[in-house]
């Protein structure tokens, strides 16, 4: 017998083991070094109830209590003001609009594109890769002015980053030496034990 996802005495993220923005939620999660269940649910095995409570079948989907939670964005922002320490987004309201802004960029740009990568026409597939090594590359300065992204701290910015890095070895994304900064801020990332901890284990065999 399942337990009822309202009756569960804790949190509990659900997620697919290699879905992008899983894995963002999962990094969040980790980054705060908060206790709670994250379950795959792989091969449509949801449980009942969570069909019950999320409309749109998507995951990641965040139960804590009565709350049902979708959509990666919604659920990083509520962890963040739920655990507020350490903060993922920034105090001031003008460098918050900015943060907003970036993220809506990267989905935008490089999530939809990783959308197409894993189920595009050939053609997508190919100019989606393109798009994400292209953005990478113009932005690379900005990599090395910080150790995280424009930042001394890590942020909901670099949870964002951190899963598409990851990947682009999986997606065939060759970065010029020019990108070398990108690569570098990657390892940084990398090397964060929430970020070891926020794999699954068909995400670590990625690389
Ligand atoms: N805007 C949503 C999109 C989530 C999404 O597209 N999830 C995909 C997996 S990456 C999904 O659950 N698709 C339905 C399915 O595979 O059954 C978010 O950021 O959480």
């Amino acid at each position: 017998m399942t337990l009822a996802l309202s009756k569960r005495p804790g949190m509990t993220l659900f997620c697919y083991a290699l879905c992008c923005r899983c894995h963002r939620t999962r990094l969040a999660v980790a980054e705060k070094n908060i206790a709670i269940d994250v379950v795959d649910v792989d091969d449509g095995n949801y449980p009942e109830d969570l069909l019950e409570l999320n409309p749109y079948q998507m995951m990641p989907t965040l139960v804590d209590r009565e709350l049902a939670l979708y959509d990666s964005r919604l659920i990083i922002e509520y962890i963040d003001e739920r655990f507020p320490h350490p903060p993922l987004m920034p105090i001031d309201p003008v460098a918050r609009a900015k943060a907003r802004l970036m993220l809506y960029r990267i989905e935008r740009d490089w999530y939809c594109a990783v959308d197409k990568l894993e189920r595009g026409e050939p053609t997508e597939v190919a100019e989606a890769r393109q798009a994400i090594g292209d953005g990478l590359a113009v932005l690379a300065p900005m990599f090395s002015q910080a150790p995280y992204f424009m930042s001394s701290e890590f942020t909901i910015i670099d949870c964002y980053l951190a899963p598409l890095l990851w990947r682009l070895r999986h997606y065939g994304i060759k970065l010029p030496k020019s990108a070398l900064p990108v690569l570098k801020y990657a390892e940084r990332l990398f090397a964060r034990p929430a970020f070891q901890a926020s794999l699954s284990e068909q995400e670590r065999e990625l690389r």
